[in-house]
């Protein structure tokens, strides 16, 4: 890569921000940026530095050429379709996912897959080593890539290198099980700046490098093996709390909230749940939680409904094919017991949406029931406060999801106790106006002030990055500076 597009800021990680658009009967791509809150955090930074996003554009085989798309110069990686198995459904999604999710569903490891994993993210080592300026700031995202940082440092050490990761980070016991462990740990230690979502997750790593590597970690610091301090600490993200808000406050969807609403047939109460198909979100405790509460007519149909909406995600992999087996039947069954005709307890949604259509479901919901067994953040919660323009609503929050600590006066409870489950339910289903305003208000008010672009900055400041408060400053308007 000649040092005319070298870059001052670059982004890695597993996908680029942005889908492919095909049109039948031209010839190339076009692609459009996707709508992800990192995207949008990243974007002025990215614009203000001319900055470079390195990742996998989706498909099997080559990859496109490098181009350009909002300011932001995106780099496409290539995956075949044996690392498309290996590194990304094996190792990434089938080991160190369900391993860091609290090993909730039992983790596999294979030989191969570890191979694999080494050698894609060796790949991204090198794509970023060749798009960096000298002194770049590279910010490497998530556990697909966490060899990235020490690959990368061996190749380029004026970089300055951090590393933020979206899911959990798991107490010792549990990562002492993954057998490439001191690559793992070696791999972000390469870092100048390590990120978690909570502080109990920072804390479990600096443990490991202790326990693992005899390091000394102090407060947030340790340093590592080659003597470099390493920052490791907890940088929680958010949403785009104004433009979430935005959307709720339009006109098609108002328009299409009372739509929707008309169409579940005017119930007193809505439920709500809107997740990836994923064993670690919770979703077949909540069925279950209704389902007992329907039995016993706590709750009934058709005053109360819920709405399941269970975006198809990583369907090639078992584990992900037996839960949607397991929810399908028991919404079923649910709806087979407590249904009437035209009237069904549960209406399941096995599809994705636009953003405006989830901005109608949040809005019509009266109770948002976000309960994961294991989550790093949850943006879904965060999205679902914002949108409540009324100040109504109430949220029932798991206290495994990230977003627990900053979203304090949600309805929090363990997922794993069904008879608390079924308690919080209802507390939420009965909750009066005033309280439920008392809870949304304060909320709100959180997120305005802690959003992605907040976020970000937090990690760049801590990171270095002398230009950060400009590029966030001017928000978006600045051109591209080449
Ligand atoms: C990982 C961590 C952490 C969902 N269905 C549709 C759709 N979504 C959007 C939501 C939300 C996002 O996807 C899901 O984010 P979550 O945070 O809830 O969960 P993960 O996908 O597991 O994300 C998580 C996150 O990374 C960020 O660090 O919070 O803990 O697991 O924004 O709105 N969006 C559209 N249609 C859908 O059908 N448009």
């Amino acid at each position: 890569m000649s040092d005319s597009t070298a870059s001052s800021f670059v982004v890695v990680a597993n996908r680029l921000p942005v889908d492919r658009i095909t049109t039948p009967g031209s010839d190339g791509d076009t692609w459009r940026r996707s709508p992800g809150g990192l995207v949008t955090a990243l974007h002025p930074v990215l614009q203000a530095e001319a900055g470079t996003w390195i990742g996998w554009a989706g498909g099997e085989g080559p990859a496109p050429s490098p181009f350009t798309l909002d300011g932001m110069r995106l780099s496409p990686v290539p995956l075949d379709a044996d690392e498309l198995r290996n590194y990304y459904e094996g190792f990434s999604n089938a080991t160190l996912w369900p391993l860091y999710h609290d090993a909730v569903e039992q983790p596999a490891f294979h030989r191969h897959w570890w191979k694999s994993y080494e050698q894609v993210n060796a790949r991204f080592a090198e794509r970023a080593a060749a798009e960096a300026a000298p002194n770049a700031l590279v910010w490497v995202q998530d556990y697909q890539l966490q060899l990235v940082p020490a690959m990368l440092r061996r190749l380029r050490p004026d970089l300055r290198i951090g590393f933020f990761l979206h899911i959990p980070f798991p107490p010792t016991e549990l990562f002492m099980q993954l057998p490439r462990r001191l690559d793992i740990l070696r791999g972000l230690l390469g870092a100048d700046v390590v990120g978690f979502q909570s502080p109990g997750a920072a804390q479990n790593f600096l443990r490991l490098t202790r326990q693992l590597l005899g390091l000394k970690p102090r407060a947030h610091i340790v340093e590592a093996e080659d003597g470099r301090p390493v920052r490791a600490e907890s940088y929680p993200i958010s949403i785009d709390t104004a433009s979430v808000e935005q959307i709720a406050a339009s006109d098609v969807v108002a328009n299409r909230a009372k739509e929707l609403r008309a169409e579940l047939g005017d119930p007193k109460t809505i439920i709500l749940g809107v997740d990836r198909l994923d064993y670690t979100k919770g979703i077949e405790q909540r069925l279950k939680a209704f389902r007992e509460l329907l039995s016993n007519g706590e709750l009934s149909v058709p005053d109360t409904v819920m709405v399941q909406v269970a975006t198809p995600s990583r369907e090639r992999i078992e584990h992900y094919r037996a839960l949607r087996r397991t929810v399908e039947r028991e919404v079923g069954r649910i709806n087979g017991d407590f249904g009437r005709v035209g009237i069904p307890a549960v209406h399941y949604l096995h599809q994705s949406y636009s953003r405006e259509e989830l901005a109608a479901l949040y809005l019509i919901a009266d109770v948002m029931t976000v309960t994961p067994l294991r989550d790093g953040m949850n943006l879904v919660a965060k999205e679902y406060v914002a949108s409540r323009l009324n100040n109504d609503g109430a949220l029932v929050l798991s206290e495994f999801a990230g977003a627990a600590a900053d979203l304090k006066q949600a309805f929090q409870v363990n997922p794993h106790d069904l008879d608390a489950l079924k308690s919080v339910l209802v507390a939420a289903v009965r909750s009066p106006l005033d309280e439920q305003r008392r809870r949304m208000r304060a909320m709100r008010r959180y997120l305005r002030g802690h959003d992605v672009k907040h976020w970000a900055r937090g990690f760049l400041t801590a990171l270095g990055a002398p230009e950060t408060a400009t590029a966030y400053d001017s928000d978006n308007i600045r051109e591209t500076s080449t």
